[in-house]
């Protein structure tokens, strides 16, 4: 990394731009928030779509002082990127425990977060019972990390990384539907995680009141 780096983060108060916000919080990277007024259209504005095409948040832009700026989009790609620029801190070394966290991670995200989402647009769809069964899956699938957490202490071994970064926030939102009665080592993974400053901070980013 160049001396003088810069980064912004464009974002709202969404899953997925909290997870690139935690991202860059739990990297160490110094950056400068943006926040999007998804409300008001701002990411279909002019500007916004010259940044991103598709009109979508997150977006990370990179600056250095010589060379076009790196725009990436997609939150995952973002989150990737960070792990990359702190190696060692949320994606380790060792390829062996690297192929876990990589396991882990895309676990939350295609199995847990995608399937989220997708419920999420068929209750837009009016489609219950698609809804329903998806709301099923998704639970399932996050019920079942009780087994990752059972004998170390995050998600994908004894370091935190961005398989804990992908299982937090979807836990958070809904852990008043959670069993919590049944997922003991769910919990204690998860008020460990909480306590985090930087993930404390990620978490305020687009949120700040
Ligand atoms: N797969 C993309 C999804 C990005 C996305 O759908 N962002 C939403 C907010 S979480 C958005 O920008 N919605 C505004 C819109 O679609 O109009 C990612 O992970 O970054």
């Amino acid at each position: 990394m160049e001396m003088n780096t810069t980064y912004e983060l464009y974002g709202a108060p969404t899953g997925n731009c909290i997870r690139a916000a935690i991202a860059l919080e739990e990297a160490g990277l110094p950056y400068t928030v943006r926040s999007v007024d998804l409300a008001n259209g701002e990411h279909r504005s002019a500007a916004y779509l010259a940044l991103n095409p598709a009109g979508k948040v997150p977006v990370l832009v990179e600056r250095q002082e010589s060379g076009p700026p790196v725009v990436i989009t997609q939150s995952n790609a973002i989150i990737l990127y960070a792990a990359e620029r702190a190696r060692g801190r949320l994606l380790p070394d060792d390829s062996l425990a690297r192929a876990v966290v990589y396991e882990r991670f895309f676990f939350f995200v295609t199995d847990v977060i995608a399937v989220s989402h997708a419920a999420f647009f068929l209750r837009d769809a009016a489609d219950p019972a698609g809804q329903a069964l998806l709301v099923e899956r998704m639970f399932a699938a996050l019920e079942s990390a009780e087994r990752f957490v059972s004998d170390e202490p995050y998600m994908a071994g004894k370091t935190f990384s961005i398989a804990d970064i992908a299982a937090f926030t979807i836990t958070q939102s809904v852990m008043s539907q959670l069993p919590w009665d049944q997922l003991p080592n769910l919990r204690r993974w998860y008020e460990h995680v909480e306590a985090r400053p930087a993930l404390t901070r990620g978490l305020r980013v687009f949120n700040p009141g």
